[in-house]
């Protein structure tokens, strides 16, 4: 059949893992940042950062590095670009910004290279860079390591990791080689994956490379990106376009500047690696034949799989090229399909309807959507007001009034905010005074809106710590205080299971807690949450009418939507939450109501599309 060749026309080259740990993310420091070398003081801050880790990398006096450290901190937090002072020479009016530094970030905008960091680049092994990406292990923990036992390779570590080599060494112990040996286990099993927001903006890169390239058609991200996956392996887009625009929209797309390496390239689709080490699968299908390779390409295979065999069972075929009929001797002609014009075309003729993207898992989906004709599920339009923020009274970057204009400014009608409690007092947690003199500037902040006439409001929240025996972290006097409240963990994540259950139970079943947040404290694809069956939790937290939290985060997306069935057999509440720290955090809602979608809430479980008097309502009445 020819219709099986068409993903299998040729074989990428596959990269080792370790291959593609240098292109991880978190150091993905570009390497010449721009041709017009006009650089942003972001840059210019990420390139000195660079120098001072490779300095510690390479064994050099800390006071040197620290010196490149401060600089960056100082350079990213000044409110004139860097690059209004060049002419002039005047980078060392700059307060704690040296002559040599100075002449660094000269040599930048003039060459467009800092020669130090060129020679340092060379000199520090990549293969010792890549341990940066183990958790807790910082440059000069990397350093000793590697300069005590002589090793550089992640795989010469992992074996004095197991040896007992590194436990022995002064400061480390066994519990450091053995959490070294699981963060390199994560590495391994993950490196081959990004965050759903790294992949979105790649993809969107793509989108807007070719959608208006002549001869496209038609154009979409398909895979795991269009089901709104929290993590990605590679990224998939299909056009729509004749045979005979192909090859130039293929040489389009693999001769673009943010293309590093071609992986494959065949008639119907190329595979490139991007400058951030991330695979980008581009199939070009006839116009006629988009529908039915979008459905098959968006998959998941699991989905596939089960509309193949539902077709079977009504006598017809699936594949990427659409519908067949098949006669009593299950033979078919794959060149005659049956008449198809969209995906909803082609799941009326399966005899459902269609199933928005981010529910094809395979988790109920055909059965609903044969009964059903469609779900209701949350839309970002539909979210009014933002909960879970920090400001400057804790750790967050901007004030209480920034945060609340930033919200007004996005057309929410309230912030939530939620700073942190005493607990947390290396994110500048609020002792009791603290949090009553927050309370005085809200209601000023209040009262000034409500004078302007703007119909803006900032509820008293908090995220309070949930203490190891599952308690808050104040006493009831100052909670009932809180218009509402957040209860998450943030330490011991890694208490047994079943202490972790008697704690999240005591937080969500507390009558002042609100919203449970980040229910498992998982960082995707870098730390794994506690393990705790949330199954009891979501019941006792519906029970209770305490929400869990939708963390908007991408790199939390906690709430994992795979408790979405037993959410909504429970009728559990969520509350889509940015959990900002920034202004720019507030944007992270999307990939949460993307995440809530998936886990098939609806507008009315979810809090925060609460209009401002509603949401009030609710806070009282759950206090
Ligand atoms: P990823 O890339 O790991 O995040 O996940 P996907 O879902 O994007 O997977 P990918 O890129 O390997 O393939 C894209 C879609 O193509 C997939 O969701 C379903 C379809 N597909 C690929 N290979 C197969 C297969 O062997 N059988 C079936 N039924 N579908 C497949
Ligand atoms: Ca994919
Ligand atoms: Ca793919
Ligand atoms: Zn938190």
């Amino acid at each position: 059949m020819y219709f099986e060749g068409f993903i299998n026309e040729f074989r990428p080259v596959q990269d080792s893992i370790y291959e593609s740990l240098l292109y991880l993310p978190s150091r993905c420091v570009p390497e010449k940042l721009q041709s017009d070398m006009n650089y942003t003081n972001k840059d210019i801050a990420a390139l000195l950062e660079e120098i001072g880790i490779l300095l510690r990398l390479d064994g050099a006096n800390d006071f040197k590095a620290i010196a490149f450290d401060r600089a960056a901190r100082t350079i990213e937090s000044l409110d004139e670009p860097v690059s209004t002072l060049i002419d002039d020479r005047q980078v060392t009016n700059i307060k704690g910004i040296g002559k040599s530094i100075a002449d660094d970030i000269y040599a930048l905008f003039e060459t467009g290279e800092i020669p130090a960091l060129i020679s340092l680049r060379k000199k520090v092994s990549e293969d010792l860079v890549r341990w940066l990406d183990i958790s807790g292990m910082g440059p000069k923990k990397v350093y000793k390591i590697h300069k005590e036992l002589g090793i550089t390779t992640l795989e010469e570590l992992k074996a004095k990791c197991e040896d007992g080599s590194v436990a022995s060494l002064a400061g480390m112990g066994a519990k450091s080689a053995e959490k070294i040996l699981k963060s390199i286990a994560w590495m391994e099993q993950y490196a081959e994956r990004c965050r759903l927001d790294e992949a979105q903006s790649i993809a969107d890169r793509m989108l807007a490379l070719l959608e208006h390239k002549p001869g496209v058609k038609e154009i979409s991200v398909a895979g795991s990106i269009r089901r709104n996956l929290e993590t990605i392996g590679d990224i998939d887009i299909l056009v729509g376009a004749d045979a005979s625009d192909a090859p130039a929209l293929f040489e389009t797309f693999t001769s673009d500047p943010g293309v590093v390496e071609i992986l494959g390239q065949g008639e119907t689709k190329s595979s490139v690696r991007t400058t951030e080490g991330r695979q980008v699968d581009l199939r070009i299908v006839k116009p006629s034949q988009f529908p039915a390779a979008l459905m098959y390409f968006t998959g998941s295979k699991e989905h596939n799989v089960a509309l193949r065999q539902r077709a079977r069972d009504q006598g017809m075929a699936l594949n990427e090229y659409g519908l067949f009929k098949l006669d009593e001797k299950g033979s078919t002609d794959f060149e005659k399909p049956i008449d198809y014009t969209s995906e909803a075309d082609i799941y009326k003729k399966l005899g459902m309807s269609w199933v928005p993207p981010e529910l094809r898992e395979d988790r109920g989906e055909v059965d609903f959507f044969t009964k059903n004709e469609k779900a209701d599920l949350v839309e970002l339009s539909d979210i009014q007001g933002v909960l879970h923020a920090h400001s400057t009274w804790s750790d967050g970057k901007y004030s209480i009034q920034e945060m609340a204009d930033a919200c007004l400014d996005r057309g929410y009608s309230y912030l939530g905010l939620t700073d942190h409690s005493r607990t947390a007092a290396y994110a500048g947690g609020l002792d009791v005074g603290r949090v009553q003199q927050q309370w005085k500037e809200i209601d000023a902040i209040n009262e000034k809106f409500a004078k302007n006439g703007v119909n803006f409001r900032v509820f008293k929240g908090i995220e309070s710590d949930i203490l190891a025996d599952g308690s808050l972290d104040y006493s009831d006097d100052i909670l009932k205080g809180f218009d509402f409240i957040i209860a998450s963990v943030h330490f011991s994540l890694d208490m047994p299971a079943e202490k972790m259950h008697e704690r999240l139970m005591r937080a969500v079943e507390n009558p002042y807690t609100t919203i449970l947040g980040h229910p498992t404290g998982r960082l995707l694809l870098k730390r794994d949450g506690s393990k705790v069956d949330l199954n009891p939790i979501i019941e006792a937290a519906a029970k209770a009418g305490t929400a869990i939290e939708i963390n908007a985060n991408p790199w939390r997306l906690d709430l994992d939507w795979r408790y979405g069935n037993k959410a909504k057999d429970a009728g559990l509440l969520t509350a889509v939450c940015p959990d900002a720290h920034s202004t720019e955090g507030i944007d992270d809602m999307q990939f949460g109501v993307k995440i809530a979608r998936k886990a098939k809430f609806d507008k009315a479980r979810v809090l925060n599309t609460k209009s401002v008097d509603e949401i009030e309502a609710h806070f009282r009445a759950e206090k």
